[in-house]
């Protein structure tokens, strides 16, 4: 079976199960599908872009926290099964997070078209935990198994056979899932996990429990201001910024999310038996996905959001009304004022963004009229003769990643306060995790632009 069809049947296995779980997600994605036909009725050039009404409504992405480099390591190859490779290194230590991350998910522009089902998956760090709790941790998660035989199996299998048969991508999904569901016994009494708790919230939802429960699947929607004025209407209680770029900066990726639900949890006591306690997973997240911007383009939007952050902390101490109702505006005017382009036409003209390029109908028939252009001047300043002259067209590469400060503001917006670091020491350290996966993670800038630069050589 393709592994595009694997990833897509699994995607949306995983999707059914989390509709049973949090049955809000579920609501939610009859409104996003509304809301993205209604967008692609009154956009139909958006198509080409972000692809047909079906296409769009089975994107999503999901995010799991494991315990134990070797659990990463095992994770890396289930998802290779599906076509996934670890994409991204994202440091979360600075936003005193004990964790780092990367993101699993296909590369090929073909295979992305087809399912860009991701994964972003983050590993405790242990190493920035105080001495009682990272011993704790590592003595509760030292003999869990979060995979079942029959995935290790099929895991082998695949990796022999170099793929998988119909029935065994089957049976491979069935046992994969097990992985990703919520398990409401707890492998920690109750008192191990208020101690967790007590140090972060984080540490506390990695280690008490038997798997990486999947903690949200994110569908894709074309407006999201649309949907957060939705939401609001139903009475669902948002996070009270939308994470990323201020509304109407066709760049990067903005998310909402929203707190899902608190889930009854049975912990074991001393005589074989349970107690029954809650513990807070797992929640809810949409997201409208932009133009990828070059390293220049996102320097800029790393220096304005961080300087958006150090007001809206100011905003905060005004009170969480002044802040809701501040912050879109104060972030929409930074970029008014220092983002030097709104629109994807700009962005291209001043190669802040990534585009592919094509040639017109045109273009086709005067290849000639190409050729004569290419008189040694740069890749990006024929693009645009070949644009004005109507020969060529461009159309930008859509954000397939994450961003670390939006990733942060997720995390901490749906765990309690505590985040649990004690030592911002050695912060980044991708080497670490590397070891961990037992393979290195691709560079998602080396990959947006060997996309554009194999669609200029194939124009020339
Ligand atoms: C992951 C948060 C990051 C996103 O969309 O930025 C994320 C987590 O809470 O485990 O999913
Ligand atoms: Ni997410």
């Amino acid at each position: 079976m393709p592994k595009h069809q694997i990833r897509e049947t699994f995607s949306r296995a995983m999707s059914d199960m989390y509709k049973k779980e949090v049955p809000l997600y579920g609501e939610l994605l009859d409104i996003v599908r509304d809301i993205n036909r209604e967008h692609l009725e009154a956009h139909p050039d958006l198509e080409e872009e972000v692809g047909s009404l079906d296409r769009v409504s089975e994107e999503r992405h999901g995010a799991i926290r494991l315990g134990k480099p070797e659990e990463l390591a095992t994770m890396s190859r289930l998802f290779g099964v599906m076509g996934m490779v670890p994409v991204g290194y994202y440091d979360l230590s600075v936003a005193n997070l004990p964790v780092h991350s990367t993101a699993f998910r296909p590369v090929e522009e073909d295979e992305l078209a087809k399912n860009p089902f991701r994964v972003f998956t983050s590993l405790l760090r242990t190493d920035l935990l105080d001495d009682e709790t990272r011993q704790q941790a590592i003595d509760s998660l030292a003999d869990r198994e979060i995979f079942t035989p029959g995935a290790i199996e099929l895991i082998n299998i695949n990796e022999r056979q170099g793929g998988l048969t119909a029935d065994q991508a089957d049976a491979f999904i069935r046992e994969a899932l097990e992985t990703f569901r919520w398990h409401s016994e707890a492998r920690v009494p109750l008192d191990q996990y208020e101690k967790f708790l007590k140090s972060s919230g984080l540490v506390a939802d990695i280690a008490s429990f038997k798997g990486p429960h999947i903690n949200h699947l994110t569908p894709r929607v074309l407006d999201i201001q649309k949907l957060h004025r939705r939401m609001q209407d139903m009475g669902i209680e948002t996070i009270p910024e939308v994470q990323g770029p201020p509304s109407g900066w066709p760049i990067l990726l903005q998310q909402t999310s929203f707190r899902a639900l608190v889930e009854k949890t049975h912990f074991p006591d001393d005589k074989g038996g349970y107690v029954e306690g809650r513990h807070r997973a797992r929640f809810g997240e949409i997201e409208q996905r932009h133009t990828a911007l070059k390293p220049e383009g996102m320097a800029i939007y790393d220096r304005l959001i961080a300087k958006a952050k150090q007001y809206g902390n100011d905003l905060k101490k005004e009170g969480e009304e002044v802040y809701r109702k501040e912050y879109p505006g104060m972030l929409a005017e930074l970029f008014e004022k220092e983002f030097p382009a709104k629109t994807n036409d700009e962005l291209r003209r001043q190669d802040l963004g990534y585009f592919v390029y094509e040639k017109t109908k045109k273009g086709q028939q005067h290849p000639e009229a190409i050729q004569a252009e290419q008189n040694g001047q740069s890749n990006h300043q024929l693009m645009e003769t070949l644009i004005r002259k109507g020969l060529v067209k461009a159309t930008p590469v859509t954000y397939e990643d994450f961003l670390p400060v939006s990733a942060a503001g997720i995390f901490k917006s749906n765990l309690d306060e505590k985040s649990g670091l004690i030592e911002s020491g050695e912060a980044s350290d991708r080497a670490l995790l590397e070891e961990a996966l037992g393979d290195t993670v691709a560079d998602y800038h080396d990959l947006y632009r060997r996309q554009e630069e194999q669609s200029i050589r194939s124009i020339l």
